[in-house]
Formats: structure tokens, sequence, C-alpha cells
């Protein structure tokens, strides 16, 4: 077994709890092929959007759910009369929705299946699932050293005391985000609650999850995962076909009336700019952490991996018959070689039939994020940088050992995102918090990010402010990123710690 330099870096002194890691070993085995394999075509728009089935607990203890998941190798169809091995919660892509309801803590049990056996890999795969945007205990976070290995398992527990809001989970393995996301491990994790209830939006079959990633294909219809040498790709993965909730550029039978679409871009480095073909403008209503304070009209919407909007179409004003296709136009991403025609389309709504919609878009919604720019007590500056071999915060690569902040409970911060690597965008995420978006290159935000965050889109030379509260009660270890999950894997993550307050 190989260990390279990177993984020393990562790993070298975690202590007492580190693990001895096959951390490449896996990947080098499975790094044949070029990374310019282009999928067989298929017919857009021949197979319906699938919506993931909601999981549901194994038992019930003291107003607490319990959930079991087993991450495994399934067989399914994704490329339409075609077959593909994916790794995924329960074996499916993608998993299994988590719905909740806010206030209702849940024990999330995480089995890790994915063996030499089962995967073909030596030693199998090393997991770990995080709940992105969740306020959660370290340890249940899913830290991408926190790895189960395979036959193992390892309880997570969440107390889901946020607002409603559209988050997920994912694997999150140091090195291998990348390559175990796109493997198929992701799905949604929803909370709802009583305020929300009380608002007349779309909501029940009205009230659709849409996971967007971008996936290369060989010639059978297996899944083709590129590697650098062995390694993850530096730059990114992009694939040359759009999936949503793991079908191929489905199409979508909809009434004239308004739907609500909860928008995750579980993209490995894929940038989205998101219209209608007919030009109209959509309402988005909630953000990653929650709903916005008011509803805001927007002709497109663009979106960086991790981010997650809740949007509004109104389908009312279209005739019995229409095809309004959902339309990608961020089809200039820096290294991207993918024919842009092949990702410029992402699904067609079919307006099939006539409907009463008791529905609509209150000016109210939600009160905004608790936090206050002005009680700041520290401000950091963090600058995401290119360097030959890998990605660096601060100068700095990705490091077990290291920790770059300690923030203390129940204060407020800063964080001025500063992007010094050319042409290239980062989608920041910080795991527990969610913060504002203050500013953006000392501009307003854009008027669909003035809802709570937990992942910021950092474009070329931008520098983004934010402003989070630590009013989490858990203290300890966690990280923030790239969610360019390739950048992320060539280092481009560091650690915070929050303090107990003095
Ligand atoms: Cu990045």
């Amino acid at each position: 077994m190989a260990v390279s330099r990177r993984d020393v870096l990562k790993i070298g002194l975690l202590g007492a709890g580190a693990v001895a890691l096959p951390i490449e070993v896996g990947i080098r085995a499975a790094s044949a092929g070029s990374p310019h394999v282009h999928s067989p075509s298929f017919d857009a728009y021949s197979r319906p959007l699938r919506v993931p089935p909601v999981l549901s607990p194994v038992r019930t203890v003291d107003n607490m759910d319990f959930y079991d998941i087993v991450q495994k190798t399934g067989r399914q169809e994704i490329l339409p009369g075609r077959t593909a091995t994916v790794w995924g919660y329960n074996g499916v892509y993608p998993g299994p929705t988590l719905a909740v309801e806010s206030g209702r803590a849940i024990v999330v049990t995480q089995h890790n299946a994915l063996t030499q056996v089962a995967t073909g890999l030596p030693g199998g795969v090393l997991t770990t699932a995080h709940p992105h945007g969740l306020d959660v205990e370290a340890r249940s976070d899913g830290h991408p050293l926190s790895l189960v290995l395979p036959g193992g398992f390892l309880e997570h527990h969440y107390p889901n005391w946020q607002p409603a809001t559209t988050l997920w989970y994912h694997d999150h393995a140091v090195d291998h985000t990348s390559r175990n996301v796109y493997m198929g491990l992701a799905g949604f994790y929803l909370i709802s609650d009583a305020h929300e209830r009380t608002l007349p939006l779309p909501r029940g079959r009205f009230d659709i999850p849409l996971l967007i990633q971008d996936k290369t294909f060989n010639a059978d219809g297996s899944l083709f995962f590129p590697t650098d040498n062995g390694l993850p790709m530096r730059q990114g993965v992009l694939g040359d076909v759009l999936l949503i909730n793991g079908t191929p550029q489905p199409f979508l039978k909809v009434e004239r009336r308004r739907y609500r679409f909860r928008l995750l871009n579980g993209s490995d480095a894929r940038f989205y700019n998101l219209r209608l073909s007919s030009g109209d403008a959509f309402t988005v209503i909630a953000t990653d952490g929650g709903l916005m304070p008011h509803p805001v009209q927007v002709a497109s919407l663009p979106m960086a991996a991790g981010e997650r909007y809740s949007i509004i179409i109104d389908f009312a004003k279209y005739r019995v018959g229409t095809s309004i296709v959902l339309q990608n136009t961020d089809t200039g991403l820096f290294g991207d070689e993918v024919d842009p025609r092949k990702v410029s389309e992402v699904m067609r709504f079919d307006v099939v039939a006539d409907a009463i919609d008791a529905s609509s878009v209150p000016f109210d919604l939600a009160p905004p994020l608790d936090v206050d720019p002005r009680a700041a007590s520290v401000t950091r500056r963090w600058e995401f940088e290119r360097e030959s071999d890998r990605w660096v915060i601060n100068g700095n690569p990705f490091d077990g050992a290291r920790i770059d902040a300690r923030p203390r409970q129940g204060s407020t911060e800063i964080w001025e995102f500063v992007n010094k690597s050319g042409g290239w965008r980062h989608p920041i995420h910080v795991h527990l918090v969610q913060y504002l978006v203050l500013d953006r290159n000392g501009a307003p935000p854009r008027s669909h990010e003035r809802g709570p965050k937990d992942t910021v889109s950092l474009g070329a030379n931008e520098t983004v402010r934010v402003a989070m509260k630590f009013s989490s009660p858990f203290t300890g270890i966690y990280v923030f990123h790239c969610h360019n999950v390739s950048h992320e894997d060539n280092m481009m993550m560091t650690q915070f710690e929050v303090m107990q307050s003095a």
C-alpha cells in the first residue's frame, strides 16, 4: 500500500483516532481510461422525472425517529436501455429523502457495505456521511477524516432545530468526496415546520425536489469517473449528461398552476445559470438555509455546486400543450471541454391540464437570519488560490492537524472570501452555520442571495463578505472548503474549531 505525500499531509498528525488509510489504492485501480470519453447519445425528454422516495424510520422511541441506511452498490438504468452500477444510500441513486419536522430529532445509522467484494476496489471504499447545512454536533457532521471502514457503521444524531429548509446529505471522505458523490452517494434532507405550513405555498405533489448533476457514461451505460493518473481531477469533473434526480433530461407533466421546485446543484464542479425557454421570470423563495424574508423575481438563476434554491414557477400563463425547457446558459466554464449543446437543456415541463390553484406567494415569508454584522468581533480573510498541483486556502493545503480559526460560541464574525485563482470559481461552504451574504466586490449581494446561506459562489476575482453567528450549542472541529469537490479533494479545505464562550 502506497501513501502519497498529500495523504501524509492530511492524516499525518491526526493522533490516536487515526486509522491507517488505504487511501489511494482503490482509485488507482479505477484510473484506466482517458478523460475525453463521450457519453453515448440518447433521446432527451424520453423519461419522466422521478422523485426520490421518502425514507421511513425503522423505529420511534421517545419522539425520536431512528433510520437505517446502508451504503451499497446497486444496478440502475440511468441512460435509457443501459445499466450502471452506482454506490448509493440503500443502493439507489439519488438516495432516499430524509424528511423531518423541525424540532424533532432523528438518529441515522449509516452502514458502509461498500466492501472490496462489492466495489472491486482493493480495501473497499471508506465513507463519511455529511448532512450539508445542518446545525449538528461535530461527531455526526461527517468530518472528512471521520471515516467508516467497509463493514462498519456510525450513528449520526441530528437535532433538526432549524427552520424549514432544503438540505442534502452526501459523502465527504477525505481525498475521495468527488468520486463517492459522483458514484451516487447523495440525497435530499428536508426540514418542514409549522410556520411554513401557514404559508399558502404549493405543497404536496406540487413541491418537488430537483437534484441537478452532470455525469459521463461509458458506451455500456456505466458511469465514467475520470482521474488524473489515479488522483482526483484537479480542476473538477465535468460530465456531458445532465441528470435530474438521476434521470437524464427528463420531462415533467405539469398543470396550469404554481409549483415549488427545490433546486440542488449536486454537481462536482459545474455551475449553472438556469432560465426558462419562454423567457419568463420565476420567483425565488428560499436559499440554502430556508425561506428568504421576501420573494424575488429573477429572469435567470446562477447556481454553484452545493447551493439550494426554492423557486416558484407559475404555469397558469401557458396554454395546455405548451412545453417549457429549463435551460442552462452557463456553458462557458473555465476548463470545460464538454460540447455546450449537451449541457444547455436541463429538463422540460409539459403543460397538460387546467387546474384550480389556491396557492400564492406572500410578500412576507420568514424573519431574516438572526445575524447582525455590526456585532461582529472578528473579521477573517480567506484567500483561495491555485498552486501548480493543488488548491490552497491562505497558502495552506488541507491538514487534519491544523486549525485555522477558533471562533467563540455565541460570537458573530465576518469572513471575507477572496478569489485569487485567476479565472476559476469556487463555491465556499462553511459547515455548522448559516450566514448572510454582505457584499460582493463591495456591491450588494444578488437579489436571490438575500436569505440564509451555507454555500456562496465566489466568482473570478471576486471578494465576497459574509457574516455568521456561532449560535449553535455545539463546540468542536468542523471543516470549511470549496464545494467544487475535486478542488476539495485537491486540498482546498481547512478546519475551524468552535470554542466555548469565555
Ligand atoms: Cu474551488
